[in-house]
């Protein structure tokens, strides 16, 4: 694949989240061949496109990590992007929903490591014992592509839909709570519209930041100190709506909300 390719590539999506707009899938389309291998080639030159505008990775986030989702695409291997600090939501606050295209979101948990993770051969027994705290967070997901119809690599090109990440205020130590079991729900308006429990991230959250170590070391990257990461969503995801208020809840870890105005 050569770099014009790439660049092209890159370019397609960019433009296409500047300017809130759906477009066909790469796959689709352009470049029906796409591999993984490739598509991250695509992803690291959106993300350096980013960089080179002003943007600031906040830090990595895991992608289709929960059964419901790999079940959903019919993949069986979770995926890595970026979050970025244009990103970031405040807890609390209002988003604006012709901000994005068709927004969705999905609660999940942070992670904030004390020390550094470099794979290979990282397991979820490292990344507790390198975890400072862990958080509660909802993930605003927004595929720049039509009605989320999307192979795996054209996602992955997408930066995997990442969009928005609101971070909850409640800090805990993660040998406090039993991750796996911790559960969610998440209400919109009042309405419970999706629930379950940590373990739905790879048997364990920290199975999640463990492959994400040891899949940034196949491009001698590691997950680093003091970044917040997502681990990966624990319920399929809910669209958003106009005048929605948004509240996840965490057993024994706090809780995050925000709303949507039109
Ligand atoms: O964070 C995620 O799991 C999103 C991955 C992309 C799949 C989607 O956009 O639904
Ligand atoms: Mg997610």
């Amino acid at each position: 694949m050569d770099k014009k390719l790439i660049k092209q590539l890159a370019d397609y999506v960019h433009l296409a989240e500047k300017e809130k707009r759906e477009i066909t899938k790469i796959t689709g389309e352009l470049y029906s061949d796409l591999s993984i291998e490739e598509a991250y080639l695509v992803q690291q030159e959106l993300i350096s496109q980013k960089i080179a505008e002003g943007q600031k990775i906040v830090g990595p986030k895991m992608g289709i990590t929960s059964e419901a989702k790999m079940k959903q695409m019919n993949v069986d291997n979770p995926i890595y992007g970026y979050v970025f600090d244009d990103m970031i939501v405040n807890e609390g606050d209002a988003i604006t929903i012709t901000d994005y295209i068709h927004p969705k979101v999905e609660p999940e948990i942070g992670f904030v490591l004390s020390r550094d993770l470099q794979g290979p051969n990282v397991t979820a027994f490292d990344v507790m014992r390198a975890t400072e705290y862990v958080f509660p967070a909802i993930e605003i997901i927004d595929s720049r592509y039509e009605n989320f119809n999307f192979t795996l690599p054209d996602v992955v090109a997408d930066n995997t839909s990442a969009a928005g990440a609101v971070f909850g205020r409640s800090l805990k130590k993660p040998e406090s709570l039993e991750l796996d079991v911790v559960g969610v729900t998440l209400t919109i308006n009042g309405e419970i519209r999706s629930l379950g429990a940590g373990a739905a991230v790879l048997g364990h959250p920290a199975n999640a930041i463990a492959r994400l170590a040891n899949m940034l070391s196949e491009k001698g990257e590691k997950v680093k100190a003091g970044q917040p990461i997502l681990s990966g969503g624990i319920t399929s995801a809910v669209r958003l709506e106009p005048g929605d208020y948004v509240y996840a809840k965490y057993g024994g870890l706090g809780e995050v909300s925000f709303s949507v105005r039109s």
